[in-house]
């Protein structure tokens, strides 16, 4: 048993997008303030451990792993968007493909658009310092597990693990997980595991440490060829250079099963235990939940006792770091449900 560190901020609540882009409607976001309150809630009465709020880094952990630029794009666009006229929430709508050029514009609409990949992750007013405080949280977590705790759960918002070097969307504009992993490799880990359980496929945690040994990363997700973000986490993707062989991709069809979920945690989880790593972190998205609204797997509240139990059975120190999951009436009992069984089969040592 350990007991968990959680690490939380109220800055998430400045980010609060209006609608978002599903099917051809426009809805209410998925990703929306209430999920982290009911998570902190949940947290709260599971009586999991201290609640502390994040340490403020600075911009140079978050620098070593996103392009300058981009940093710099995330803390002008609001101010870029309005100055332009404009007052609802800021979205591109055009992308560069294949034989265009990838160069930044001058004006905002091009600058949303070299910087991300998607329609559905709006800038508002406050994104940019929640999306600072989020990072934040990560690197709290890091740094509590770097001073010797043996599990810690960031309760991150927005998500990270879309995001890449330079471009955001799926709900992420700084990769939190990766922040996290890279200020552990600085401060002196030998080789960190990210083992990314969310429904999406962490496409830019994966394309960050795509070329590197020294990071390893594990993703379970929806099929590429079905599911967001359609464009990267098939299983023939393992790395590349001195990165090949330290990633592994486990797709899975919609619909699949709990017994087909945990047939690829089992195989995960075997990876990583071979890697012998210092750390783990987890990225936690209970978007694989039964009635998620924007997911098609089959996970039941008990099964996510399994799955925290399944990760502590590895026997390191563990990070979560909460990504998505939007069937809000439950996303509170089952990221509590993952962090109480982790925690009850922590720190055996
Ligand atoms: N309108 C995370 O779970 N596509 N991001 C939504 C429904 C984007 C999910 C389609 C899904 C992004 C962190
Ligand atoms: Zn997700």
């Amino acid at each position: 048993m350990c007991s968990m560190l959680t690490i939380y901020s109220n800055d998430h609540q400045l980010h609060r997008g209006k609608f978002e882009l599903s099917g051809s409607e426009l809805v209410p976001c998925f990703e929306c303030p209430e999920r982290a309150d009911l998570v902190l809630a949940a947290v709260r009465k599971a009586g999991l451990g201290d609640i502390v709020e994040p340490r403020d880094f600075g911009l140079d952990p978050i620098c070593r792993v996103h392009d300058g630029r981009f940093v710099q794009f995330l803390q002008d666009a609001w101010d870029l968007w309005t100055a332009a006229g404009r007052s609802c929430d800021a979205l591109p709508y055009t992308w560069a493909v294949r034989d265009m050029q990838a160069q930044e514009p001058e004006h905002i609409d091009g600058k949303l658009a070299y910087f991300s990949f998607d329609a559905t992750s709006p800038i508002t007013s406050g994104t940019w310092q929640a999306t600072k405080t989020s990072a934040n949280t990560g690197l709290t977590g890091a740094a509590a597990l770097r001073n010797g705790d043996a599990c810690v759960f960031s309760l991150c918002r927005p998500p990270g693990h879309h995001a890449a070097v330079d471009y955001f969307g799926g709900y992420c504009y700084l990769n939190n997980v990766a922040i996290a992993a890279q200020y552990l490799r600085d401060q002196g880990a030998g080789k960190v595991a990210i083992l990314d359980v969310d429904y999406h496929h962490g496409n830019g945690t994966q394309s960050i440490f795509y070329d590197r040994d020294d990071v390893l990363f594990v993703s379970i997700h929806g099929d590429p060829d079905q599911e967001f973000p359609f464009f990267l986490g098939r299983s023939a993707e393992t790395g590349t250079g001195a990165g090949r062989g330290y990633n592994a991709n486990f797709p899975l069809r919609w619909h699949s099963s709990a017994d087909e979920w945990f047939a690829a945690l089992d195989k995960a989880t075997a990876i990583i235990a071979d890697y012998r790593p210092d750390y783990l972190l987890i990225s936690l998205g209970v978007d694989t939940f039964i009635e998620d609204p924007i997911s098609k797997f089959r996970l039941t509240n008990n099964d996510y006792l399994t799955m925290g139990t399944k990760i502590a059975a590895l026997g390191l120190p563990m990070q979560f770091v909460l990504e998505g999951g939007y069937a809000v009436g439950d996303i509170g009992v089952n990221v509590a449900n993952v962090l109480r069984a982790a925690a009850e089969g922590g720190d055996s040592k």
